[in-house]
């Protein structure tokens, strides 16, 4: 049979390929997974409709015929006709619309990105200054797959403290990572390889990614119960309970500081309770420390967790994310920490999660690793540091209270005590997913369905259309 074939893209998604065939018909996809046969003689009218996997069926038959037929030609189907598209990320998918969004009121307090009182991203000034000492440098060489291992002493130092005794024992593994996401993945990796058997334990609710992560590293995933509507605070009894219950020896991933959605942390206390189960089931902590100085504005007492399981002699991990807390978003700097029996176990734990990352991505990028260890190993800047760190948490502190002020200032009959309560980059307001749907679709506010709200994105100038429009929603 003798084919000619056509291909138009209109899209990148919709794909408009043609194909005459001897017999009169036309073969038409009109999109991936559709394709629809006509009579041509019979002014285009249609006569079969194939969708989906059949269309893919039929595509791959044209296919085979016109290649019997000995012509050059492409696959009506496509390689990828099966392929949907996958739904919208819960957080990342609320900036896309936000910018998609041209109202002159609009309001974006999704992603957990700081930025300053006139709602512009900030490039710290200690950053700026690390710069300034870097540029021109001639070193722009792969790092060693594990990262720059300047980068990851000055790491773990922030975590553990500069005395700590693994650390003077040499019994942590650390490589540097794609910021706090590629730590935590390639924890779930390196977990899946050599525990194969084990469980992670999630928090209810936690950061939507948590569940991607240990999802893709097909790790077996359980929940445990954290925090409680009712109170606005922490399910201390259900989380111990869970804890108790789970078999011996799981994972459970804590977040060191302000969690992230719920802004509710333990106390010192807690975390000591929480401690000693873990030690008496067995159970493995995983720390993700993305907002190290963003509880507290103090990034040792921000630290307090991990010292706590590492003093009671825990072999933890921790994932670092300097993407809030330096404001090194895009740069992806990010470090794994695990601690080990023996230095000779952490040589070779650090050379298994480097084999984790040679086929991922190779090595780490470098510029961000430069910029952490000028600023952590100089103490001028590394001062400075800390008190931007502490700048960006007080506003952050400011605009809870200016934005409870405001809703109590309305008349709201509800109790906003937790939006002050709550500590770190967000509020977790209590709005249902219909409240916030109202806030967006009514006002122009951007935030995950959650009822999560960015305090980093509320300003001065916007606190009080924000007040506003959540009191309307909420009456
Ligand atoms: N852990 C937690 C708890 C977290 O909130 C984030 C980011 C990360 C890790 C990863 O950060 P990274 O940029 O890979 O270092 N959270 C914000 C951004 C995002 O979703 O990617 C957020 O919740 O808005």
């Amino acid at each position: 049979m003798a084919l000619k074939s056509v291909l138009t893209c209109r899209t990148p998604f919709t794909l408009s390929k043609v194909l005459e065939v001897s017999s009169g018909e036309r073969c038409q996809s009109t999109s991936a997974s559709n394709i629809v046969v006509q009579k041509v003689e019979r002014g285009g009218r249609i006569d079969r409709k194939l969708e989906g996997g059949r269309a893919a069926m039929a595509g791959r038959a044209i296919a085979r015929s016109n290649m019997r037929a000995g012509k050059r030609f492409m696959s009506t189907a496509g390689w990828w006709s099966h392929v949907t598209p996958a739904p919208r990320d819960p957080i990342l998918g609320v900036t896309e619309a936000f910018l998609a969004d041209t109202h002159p009121s609009k309001v974006n307090v999704g992603v957990g990105a700081y930025r300053n009182d006139k709602g512009k991203p900030v490039v710290l000034q200690c950053v700026r200054e690390a710069e300034r000492r870097i540029a021109g440098s001639k070193f722009m060489e792969y790092l060693p797959m594990g990262g720059s291992v300047k980068f990851t002493e000055f790491a773990i130092r922030l975590a553990y403290g500069d005395e700590a005794d693994v650390l003077n024992d040499k019994r942590v593994a650390s490589v540097q990572t794609l910021s706090g996401t590629g730590a935590c993945r390639l924890f779930a990796d390196f977990q899946k390889r050599f525990k194969p058997e084990s469980l992670v334990y999630i928090p209810i609710p936690t950061w939507s990614n948590h569940h991607n992560i240990w999802r893709d590293a097909r790790v077996e995933s359980r929940l445990f119960r954290y925090y409680d509507p009712a109170t606005k605070g922490l399910d201390f009894s259900g989380l111990m309970e869970d804890v108790k219950n789970a078999p011996s020896g799981s994972f459970f991933l804590l977040h060191a500081c302000a969690h992230n959605p719920t802004g509710v942390d333990p106390s010192e206390e807690q975390w000591k309770e929480i401690s000693q189960l873990f030690k008496e089931k067995g159970h493995f902590p995983l720390f993700d420390m993305a907002y190290q100085g963003f509880a507290s504005g103090d990034t040792e007492k921000d630290g307090q967790a991990i010292r706590i399981f590492m003093n009671d002699g825990h072999q933890i991990a921790c994932g670092q994310s300097f993407a809030k807390n330096m404001g090194l978003y895009g740069q992806r700097v990010g470090c794994l920490s695990v601690i080990c029996s023996t230095p000779q176990e952490s040589v070779a734990v650090k050379s298994q999660l480097q084999q984790i990352a040679r086929p991922m991505y190779s090595n780490p990028p470098l510029h961000g690793a430069e910029i952490v260890s000028t600023i952590l190993s100089d103490p001028e800047l590394k001062d400075l540091w800390h008190k931007e760190v502490k700048e960006m948490a007080d506003r952050i502190i400011s605009m809870r209270e200016a934005l409870r002020f405001n809703l109590e200032k309305l008349g709201s009959k509800l109790n906003w005590q937790h939006v002050t309560d709550q500590i770190g980059m967000f509020c977790y307001s209590g709005l249902t997913e219909e409240q916030v749907d109202r806030l967006t679709r009514e006002f122009h506010v951007y935030l995950t369905r959650n009822g999560r709200i960015s305090m980093a994105g509320v300003t001065t100038g916007n606190v009080e259309y924000l007040a506003n429009a959540v009191h309307e929603v909420s009456k």
